[in-house]
């Protein structure tokens, strides 16, 4: 590392973007938080075996969390917001970069009541807060869609790297919680992580372009690892694809390298995508020294955390109106 990058590292520990070499540093935050696995103690909902494989791996997989009735209430849901005129032009809605179909619906937590209520569940908001050690918000949330034949990949990347630099999230104190709405196999473009890749941090080469969100989602060019850094992480740890049917969850960590392929299978692979801040852990100016990006893309506007309720509930008040 050059001087001048280790007087950076010295101002920020999670400098990104800065110089046209890519480095990596260790890890300078806990994975979890509070003395649950030093003390060898669970207060629940994960045991000590899931905190330990979460701490050493940095995600968990849970088959089958969301019974197959919510998955088709959700999955109805986001076939009605693709008929919705009202969403056509919102910004919300992210393309793909060629077929044009849609590629996600962001800030779902915020204008969609059922997918309000999913973010608010016990069952995912409990676990974020037990890893968190703290009660949590939502910085982002979004339905990736990936369709069949022309849902196309999201390169290796760390979140962390993009919410840090871009949004102003201080330290590593957050997660992601991926309910599959359609079956994700082995076919169909599944999520792809590399086990213990969230304990370095890799400082990525380039610049962030203004409003590089408008390309970035639709395909991340900044931002990502290069394929020297890629073969290392590989070559060291694998790579590992949860896949499970409908209904089943992936948590990972923020800082986790991942990625998905393009799905030329007829069947889509529609995950629903909400990331858990801590509530201790709110926005900052972004540490590009650039403009913040809109709040349907990183909250800053309402770091009121989260008070835990049932996905039921809202399903049987939705019946009971019909
Ligand atoms: O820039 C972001 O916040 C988004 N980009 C990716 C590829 N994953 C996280 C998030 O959805
Ligand atoms: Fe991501």
């Amino acid at each position: 590392m050059s001087a001048l990058e280790q007087k950076q590292q010295k101002i920020d520990p999670y400098i990104s973007r800065v110089s046209d070499t890519p480095f990596m540093t260790e890890r300078q935050d806990p994975v979890i938080y509070g003395e649950q696995v030093a003390l060898g103690e669970d207060k629940g909902p994960l045991n000590l075996e899931h905190l330990e494989a979460y701490n050493d791996n940095g995600f968990l997989f849970f088959e089958s969390l969301f019974s197959e009735d919510e998955v088709s209430w959700l999955l109805g849901e986001v076939e009605r917001l693709k008929t919705l005129k009202e969403l056509e032009d919102s910004d919300y809605v992210i393309r793909e970069p060629e077929s044009n179909e849609i590629r996600s619906f962001f800030y779902v937590h915020q204008f969609d009541a059922v997918f309000k209520a999913l973010s608010q569940d016990e069952r995912i908001v409990n676990i974020a807060e037990q890893i968190l050690g703290s009660q949590v918000y939502i910085h982002q949330s979004r339905v990736n869609l990936k369709p069949g034949f022309r849902g196309k990949e999201f390169y290796w990347h760390s979140d962390f790297e993009t919410w840090h630099t871009e949004d102003g999230m201080p330290r590593m104190r957050a997660l992601s919680c991926s309910i599959t709405l359609t079956d994700n196999n082995e076919f169909n473009g599944p999520l792809m992580v590399i086990p213990g890749s969230h304990k370095l941090y890799i400082s990525c080469v380039g610049e962030t372009p203004e409003n590089h969100h408008l390309d970035s989602l639709r395909k991340q060019e900044y931002g990502v690892p290069d394929d020297k850094i890629m073969t290392e992480l590989v070559e060291q740890n694998g790579i590992v694809a949860p896949k499970g049917k409908a209904g089943s969850v992936i948590f990972f960590e923020c800082n986790l390298m991942h990625g998905s392929n393009s799905n030329i299978t007829p069947y889509t692979r529609t995950n629903a995508f909400f990331v858990y801040n801590s509530a201790e852990n709110t926005l900052v100016d972004p540490y590009s020294g650039m403009q913040p990006r809109p709040e349907h893309i990183a909250t800053r506007k309402d770091f009121a955390p989260i008070q835990p309720s049932r996905l039921q509930n809202a399903l049987k008040d939705y019946r009971d109106k019909k």
